[in-house]
């Protein structure tokens, strides 16, 4: 079906006259100014208007192909996504980047001057939010029939600074300005209670029916998202809370009571009003959960809506339909789809049972038991009344299910019930996600085998074949075309061709180049100029990047060790052969997470000292970076040499960045740890700096007794650092860090300190001399081609999804 049929629409053009046309139109007709007048963020407007529209226009033809197939459709789910900056990479994906670029100098600025305008949405936290992010291009990509569903934050995780060398946090008002990008259908809001009671439903004895006392309305904008090299334009649908029209109180405010007259709206209002800026451990509060329900409310109706545009018996929805929840975050619409199905369709409980486990899949993102969400049952009663009915009956009849594979094992009946019985009653959001879903995978492959043989263990012995893995994967367009343009030049050059785009295992090509004297020059000049670029230190030091959220058992606390010994060994020997190093850190901390704001500080005071040393600051520096986000990581990643993956064994799921950074040349000093492990196997094991113990020797050694002391006993320099934080010799800052760490060290910090400082003596090694690790460079990135997003969706497509894509025909 061709939507211009009839309409006459006319075709948007691809020449730099045509495209300057459109420009100035927009910036006549939609931001009604003239080129005279126009400022800056005129000229962007009108700009990324004119993109969107190229965008729009396969956005139609796309919708058209996809409602004239009937496909089966992937809604992924999730609470956060991190879509970076839209511009570049949507001139990008339009192939317009070339005519903008002449266009705009009808402005008189540049295309790089107007680029700065554009601020990235952070509606996230970190690698969660980041992986939904090339998901959902990689889906398109792949043209992969999808939505992304998501909570359009009116605050995205707070803007970081350093101020008086410690972490301070101010409010992200990112779309203060407007947001050009989104189109905002006010007309397709939909309406979710919250709170009330329930009550029966005449003759049913299933069936009720929920009055909640509550009424909130969810507004639904979208984002474009293109497929790259395709013409499929998918979107990203973020709801915003709204309050109805008798949430305002007139007579009130005729009263002159101006606040008790909105309190109602803004009471509603707030529930997008601010992501929640921590992904690990939870708040334990009440707008969190509504938040969660909020999403899967507006989002379902969503689904159902559009399945019902083309369907009509309920027996097809789970043939129609995969819904992909990310994280816990969204296990809500479990239950949420079934009172659907049963109070307001009016399904059988069984029959609607069934729609709903077929319907949903479940990823899990984290092995940390206080990152596994739970939440206290008199919340849930007093929130989402209907909701607690709903999971008791999943949980009985669940419980009947293991009672009758396990007579008798009450032991283990109480520990798979989705209730747990502890001092406080609390729903256990992982175990309902497991119970209502047909899949559950975990992000790498150490990852998915430990969620069976522990934290799910016994949900793997009941359904062994529900359990799978998909290891992440970041998007290459993102990482590599556009972050590092030099970089991919130069791939593209060697390979012949850019087909390595969208099939990222073709960078294999690159192998025997590893071993070609000037291929192997061209490829240290372009992390050079890569490093000039960044100016963040002397681009002829070892860029050595730690770049994530903060957290102890990423060990952060760790790398800062390693930079205070080789502190203290070059103060005791100023002659000595030192590697120039340049130790860049950039991360956020939870603003209520003060151990992880210690090791902020602790960084920044170490930097100070290191700094006003003059026999040390010759070789080493510290850079703390503010404000980690997409957009700094991709001037970060193409310019790292040394990549540190240091997390304890066992406790990170994944990792992206470290995919990021190898696939960009860096080398990874690291544990055994998430997808590392895979990391490795690719690039081989000489082209990885390996230390510390694995996940096996790290869980014994917790259970055998660990003493912390014991390391510091033993090891002279171990001491040495811990001494001088603790002594205060870094501007009194750290003690609590030392204390923390000689008292209990959760993450075996000291542990698996000296295997550290011996890879990072192997690091140097390699550093010296330059071929050798130009050559690794070279063959970290010819074997990460595994690490696409597009590898990622299509093992998902195949092994969970079941999915085919959807082919949108060009224009002719
Ligand atoms: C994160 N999980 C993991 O900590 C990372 O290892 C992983 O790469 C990303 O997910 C993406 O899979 C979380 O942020 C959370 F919320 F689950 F703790």
């Amino acid at each position: 079906m061709d939507l211009r049929q009839g309409i006459g629409l006319r075709r948007l053009g691809t020449t730099a006259d045509e495209f300057q046309q459109d420009l100035l139109s927009s910036l006549y007709y939609r931001r009604g100014t003239t080129v005279e007048s126009a400022s800056a963020r005129d000229a962007y407007e009108a700009l990324a208007l004119t993109v969107r529209d190229r965008l729009a226009d396969r956005r139609a033809r796309t919708a058209a192909a996809h409602y004239a197939s009937n496909p089966r459709w992937v809604y992924y789910l999730s609470a956060e996504y991190l879509l970076g900056a839209q511009l570049e990479q949507n001139l990008l994906y339009s192939g317009t980047g070339e005519v903008a670029a002449e266009a705009v100098k009808a402005f008189g600025r540049s295309l790089e001057e107007i680029e700065e305008l554009d601020v990235e949405p952070g509606l996230g936290n970190g690698g969660l939010g980041r992986l939904a992010a090339c998901l959902v291009d990689s889906m398109a990509t792949r043209d992969i029939p999808a939505v992304g569903y998501g909570i359009r934050y009116d605050f995205g995780i707070f803007k970081q600074s350093v101020e008086d060398g410690g972490q301070a946090e101010r409010p992200d008002d990112w779309a203060f300005q407007g947001n050009p990008w989104e189109f905002t259908a006010a007309d397709d809001r939909q309406t979710v209670g919250f709170y009330g009671h329930t009550e029966p439903v005449a003759g049913s004895e299933i069936r009720r029916h929920w009055v909640p006392g509550e009424i909130v309305l969810g507004e639904p904008s979208h984002m474009l998202v293109p497929g790259y090299g395709t013409e499929t334009v998918n979107i990203v649908r973020l709801w915003r809370a709204r309050g109805s029209e008798a949430s305002f109180d007139l007579s009130r405010f005729s009263a002159g009571q101006y606040a008790e007259a909105v309190q109602e709206a803004v009471r509603a209002e707030n529930i997008s009003k601010v992501l929640y800026p921590d992904d690990s451990t939870e708040l334990g509060r009440e707008l969190r959960l509504k938040q969660q329900y909020f999403l899967c409310s507006c989002s379902l109706r969503d689904i159902i809506r559009r399945f019902r545009l083309r369907n009509q018996d309920w027996d097809d929805f789970a043939e129609k339909t995969v819904v992909q929840l990310n994280d816990t975050h969204p296990t809500i619409a479990i239950p949420e789809l079934m009172r659907l199905l049963v109070d307001e369709y009016g399904l059988g409980w069984d029959r609607a049972w069934s729609i709903t486990r077929r319907t949903f899949a479940y990823t899990c993102h984290t092995l940390l038991p206080e990152a596994l969400e739970t939440w206290p049952v008199h919340l849930f009663e007093r929130l989402l009344p209907r909701h607690l009915e709903i999971i008791y009956l999943i949980n009985m009849l669940f419980l009947q299910e293991v009672e009758a594979r396990f007579p008798g094992d009450a032991e283990r009946v109480r520990r798979m019930s989705i209730i747990g019985e502890g001092d406080e009653r609390r729903v256990r959001m992982a175990h309902l996600a497991v119970v209502g879903t047909e899949a559950v995978n975990g992000v790498a492959e150490l990852h998915s085998k430990l969620l069976r043989e522990t934290v799910l263990q016994d949900f793997a012995d009941l359904w062994p074949a529900k359990f799978q893995n998909v290891t992440n994967g970041v998007s290459p367009r993102r990482f590599v075309k556009l972050a590092n343009p030099r970089l991919s030049d130069l791939i593209t050059e060697g390979l012949g061709d850019d087909s390595w785009l969208t099939d990222l295992e073709h960078l294999a090509g690159l192998e025997p180049l590893a071993g070609d004297a000037a291929f192997a020059e061209r490829w240290r000049a372009v992390k050079r100029a890569n490093k000039v670029d960044l100016g963040a230190g002397d681009p002829d030091s070892l860029t050595d990047v730690m770049i994530k959220r903060f957290h102890e058992y990423k060990r952060q606390q760790l790398k800062l060790l390693h930079v205070i010994t080789m502190y203290h060994r070059i103060r005791e020997n100023p002659a000595g052969d030192w590697v120039p190093r340049t130790v860049l850190f950039a991360g956020k901390a939870a603003p209520a997470y003060h151990a992880a704001k210690n090791i902020i500080r602790l960084i920044n005071a170490v930097g100070a000292t290191i700094e006003a040393d003059p026999v040390v600051s010759p070789y080493l520096k510290i850079v703390f970076a503010e404000n980690y986000n997409v957009t700094l990581a991709e001037r970060i990643v193409p310019a790292a040499d040394l990549s540190e993956q240091i997390s304890l064994a066992g406790k990170e799921a994944s990792g992206t960045g470290n995919m990021k950074l190898a696939l960009n040349g860096a080398i990874t000093i690291g544990t055994l740890d998430g997808a590392n492990i895979e990391i490795r196997a690719r690039v081989g094991e000489e082209n990885f700096f390996l230390f510390g113990l694995d996940a096996f020797q790290a869980a014994e050694m917790r259970i055998g007794g660990y003493h912390p002391r014991a390391h510091y006993e033993r090891d002279a320099e171990l001491r040495a650092a811990l001494d001088a934080i603790a002594a205060g010799e870094f501007g009194g800052v750290g003690r609590e860090v030392a204390d923390s760490l000689l008292g209990w060290d959760e993450y075996l910090t000291l542990a698996d300190y000296r295997s550290y400082l011996d890879a990072q003596e192997e690091v140097e090694r390699a550093w010296r001399d330059p071929a050798r690790w130009t050559r690794m460079s070279i063959l970290n990135t010819a074997h990460s081609g595994f690490f696409s997003s597009d590898r990622t969706v299509a093992d998902y497509a195949a092994r969970i999804w079941r999915v085919g894509p959807v082919t949108v025909p060009r224009e002719d």
